[in-house]
């Protein structure tokens, strides 16, 4: 059984930059649905976990499209939830700010590249920045559920989520997905962020 994340913090603390209702909704309503969709589609004896199951992920296997929607869902929202924080924003700092750094020269370009790429995912998805088994850093966007465990069948996990579906923003920002992306960074954990990249690599080893 697949089970959402508890949030450590209330549906209102990410105010002004989330609004109660949007996170309200989108944990209650969005996320339950995909979890509940999920746990609809796998069987108690193919319980393999989440990641494996969209690195394994291939049209072949049964409810393919179910679990690739709904499996994303499930994952994509338990990291997003799980990374942002009333206390967040800021800056990362240790082994993460020097891999941004290394990757990117900056963390003011890696924020930049990665809010561009948020901006330019079109209609629904999510903008990712991921590791490899190695630590080597990856940014990337996604259509819809998609994430990068499924677009690289494995090889690289995501550690931060930027999801730039409207049932994200729109309430708050409308049309104004941008700002929304800025709001994001003001309430981002890097802490989070970072046991992930740790967490990620060992798994991926
Ligand atoms: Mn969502």
């Amino acid at each position: 059984m697949f089970e959402q994340i508890s949030l450590d913090y209330a549906f209102d603390a990410l105010e002004p930059h989330i609004d109660a209702l949007t996170m309200q909704t989108h944990y209650e309503k969005h996320h339950a649905t995909y979890t509940k969709n999920l746990n609809a589609l796998v069987t108690d004896d193919d319980m393999s976990s989440i990641e494996d199951i969209l690195s394994n992920w291939n049209e072949g296997i049964p409810n393919a499209q179910g679990i690739r929607n709904n499996g994303g869902g499930f994952y994509n929202h338990n990291l997003y939830f799980g990374h942002l924080s009333p206390n967040g924003g800021g800056m990362p700092k240790g082994i993460l700010a020097e891999q941004i750094q290394t990757h990117f020269n900056s963390f003011e370009v890696f924020k930049e590249m990665l809010t561009k790429l948020a901006i330019g995912q079109f209609g629904s998805g999510w903008a990712w920045l991921s590791t490899d088994a190695h630590g080597i850093l990856h940014i990337s966007g996604s259509p819809n559920q998609d994430n990068p465990i499924l677009e690289s069948s494995g090889t690289l996990y995501p550690i931060m989520g930027i999801d730039v579906w409207e049932h994200a923003y729109y309430l708050k920002y409308r049309n104004l997905r941008a700002d929304y992306i800025n709001a994001f960074f003001e309430i981002v954990n890097w802490t989070k962020v970072t046991e992930n990249y740790a967490n990620a690599i060992e798994h991926l080893k």
